[in-house]
């Protein structure tokens, strides 16, 4: 009987689990997110892993690419700050940054750093089918004649100023209230391996 109700609580905490979908930031070096197109169900999570460089994946508006989204539109959004990825690669470690999907509007995302943005360093989250112009490869291509903006350093919206610590940084997916479980915290190598061998996103 203590059996059988311990695997039916296991059972139960494991289908009652969230599901994180993993995002590749800069693998290999590359200026990129990987994959740059995800499809995410409320209540998931993605969680971006930062492999190399120094990044960051930045809310925007679609028309808007390499701006922080406070600036153009009344929602705050989500900053990770810059997350070098260095000083934790020496101790095996990788700084990772997660959210939480609320819902299934699209989330353009882009790196603040250098110009990486105008380089392509973008991505999509629930790319919109309602509106065919609004598609990753017409971001991209706003992107490449857009001028990036870090959150915090453009006049009067309410984004965090770049961040140097981001090993430490916290927040999940509002910058104004950095502080939910889960973000900014380091995830181990094994993580890394299982998500080069998917070949992409994968459910945790
Ligand atoms: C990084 O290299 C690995 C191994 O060649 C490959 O599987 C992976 O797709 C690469 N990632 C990116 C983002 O190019
Ligand atoms: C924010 O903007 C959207 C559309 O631009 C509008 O529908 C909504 O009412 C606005 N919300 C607030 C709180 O101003
Ligand atoms: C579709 O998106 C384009 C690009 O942002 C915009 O100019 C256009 O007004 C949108 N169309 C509709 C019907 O919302
Ligand atoms: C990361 O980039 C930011 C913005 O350019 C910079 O302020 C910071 O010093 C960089 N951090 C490291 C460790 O290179
Ligand atoms: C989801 O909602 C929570 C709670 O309101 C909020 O903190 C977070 O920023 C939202 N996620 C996204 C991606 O906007
Ligand atoms: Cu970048």
């Amino acid at each position: 009987m203590q059996l059988t109700t311990l695997v039916l609580a296991t059972l139960t905490s494991l289908a009652s689990a969230q599901k994180t979908w993993v995002v590749a930031v800069a693998q290999n070096g590359s200026l990129t997110f990987s994959p740059n197109k995800l499809v995410a169900q409320p209540g998931e999570q993605v969680q971006f892993q930062f492999h190399a460089g120094n990044h960051t994946v930045t809310q925007s508006t679609f028309d808007q690419p390499c701006q922080p989204v406070s600036m153009h539109s009344n929602i705050t959004g989500f900053h990770s700050g810059f997350l070098p990825a260095a000083a934790s690669a020496s101790t095996g470690m990788m700084p990772t940054f997660t959210i939480t999907i609320n819902d299934t509007k699209p989330l353009w995302l882009y790196c603040a750093q250098g110009k990486h943005c105008e380089n392509g360093m973008v991505m999509v989250i629930n790319e919109p089918t309602t509106n065919a112009s609004r598609t990753l490869e017409n971001y991209k291509a706003l992107a490449a004649k857009g001028t990036t903006v870090v959150p915090g350093a453009e006049a009067g919206a309410g984004g965090t100023t770049g961040s140097t610590d981001g090993a430490t940084t916290t927040g999940d997916a509002s910058s104004a209230t950095p502080s939910t479980a889960g973000a900014g915290m380091l995830a181990a190598p094994g993580t890394i391996a299982l998500v080069a061998a998917a070949g992409a996103a994968f459910f945790l």
